[in-house]
């Protein structure tokens, strides 16, 4: 049962692959720009770091090498909890989506319960000045993105994560996801209780208020009742991010904050990196009396697959 005062633990997610890079300074791209933007923000207090992989340019890519890379530089200098995404970038295959998670062995792995359109850039007003081709391309696609995750995607993906002893962390956009994770947990593709995290303010998704987080919230308790291991809050965008984790924290819940979902930590002030993002967040923490989780005590909560990589290491 979780207490008003139970820690909470703060995910950093560094670079992600729905920003341009043109649009900020602050997207670490390449594995030593990435793995040095997960190292500070666990020194500034992150329990995990979500990672995904970026060219030098800022292209997404699905890279074994390069995750491989960034993983093992992050862990040759701290403990921090390591999470990584399948969900990759929109014009990913699957394989392509799933192999940094081989490679690497994470704490934490995402899983994405569902299909559904994934739009950043939906009007030509809010399209970034952008200095690479892929961006253009990424801008011109815009009205026709669709995020693919289809039931055999994850049934592949959490035999994967089962396999390597990863726990899954269920992205959950919407109300119909928390209807595919009770599905998969009843035909046994997942085994409860499960980690889940509210991913609010996408457009394709829920969104971004603090009406639609209780609205999931109590549908999640609902629907998965004694599955449901923890509840982690992601919110896209400026002031929805740091607003959001405030309300998390209040709540009682884990937070996600960082590059991959926002750029801001002032109205007109970009974050100069995602270290700056968690700094904000542990500052909230502070003022609410919730002590931020360490990475030891959350690799201890990983549940059911994690426990069987044996003392529950990192490796
Ligand atoms: N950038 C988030 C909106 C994943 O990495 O699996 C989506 C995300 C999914 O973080
Ligand atoms: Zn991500």
């Amino acid at each position: 049962m979780r207490t008003a005062y139970e820690p909470v633990a703060i995910t950093a997610a560094v670079t992600g692959g729905d920003v341009l890079p043109s649009q900020s300074p602050a997207v670490p791209c390449g594995p030593r720009a990435i793995a040095q933007a997960a190292v500070d923000a666990a020194a500034a207090g992150a329990s995990a770091v979500h990672l995904h992989a970026r060219e030098l340019d800022g292209r997404p890519t699905g890279s074994a090498e390069m995750f491989s890379d960034i993983v093992s530089e992050i862990r040759s200098h701290c403990d921090v909890v390591i999470n990584v995404t399948t969900g990759g970038s929109v014009d990913m295959t699957a394989a392509d989506r799933l192999q940094g998670v081989v490679a690497t062995r994470p704490d934490i792995a995402t899983l994405n319960l569902g299909t559904m359109n994934f739009e950043g850039f939906p009007t030509k007003a809010r399209w970034p000045e952008v200095e690479h081709q892929w961006e253009r391309d990424v801008l011109a696609n815009s009205g026709r993105v669709v995020f693919t995750n289809t039931l055999a995607m994850m049934r592949d993906f959490a035999a994967t994560f089962r396999d390597l002893g990863v726990c899954p962390e269920l992205e959950i956009y919407d109300m119909g996801h928390l209807n595919m994770a009770r599905f998969l947990l009843d035909e046994g593709t997942l085994q409860g209780p499960v980690r889940i995290q509210f991913v609010l303010g996408t457009l394709g998704g829920a969104g971004g208020s603090l009406a639609d987080l209780v609205t999931l919230e109590q549908a999640a308790h609902r629907i998965l009742g004694t599955d449901l291991a923890a509840v982690s809050v992601a919110a896209v965008g400026y002031p929805g991010q740091l607003r959001m984790a405030a309300v998390a924290v209040a709540g009682g819940f884990d937070i996600r904050v960082g590059i991959e979902d926002n750029l801001r930590v002032r109205r007109r002030q970009q974050a100069a990196d995602s270290a700056e993002l968690v700094a904000a967040a542990v500052g909230i923490a502070a003022q609410l009396e919730r002590e931020i989780t360490t990475p030891a005590a959350l690799r201890s909560q990983l549940g059911p697959w994690y426990s069987t990589r044996g003392h529950g290491g990192a490796q």
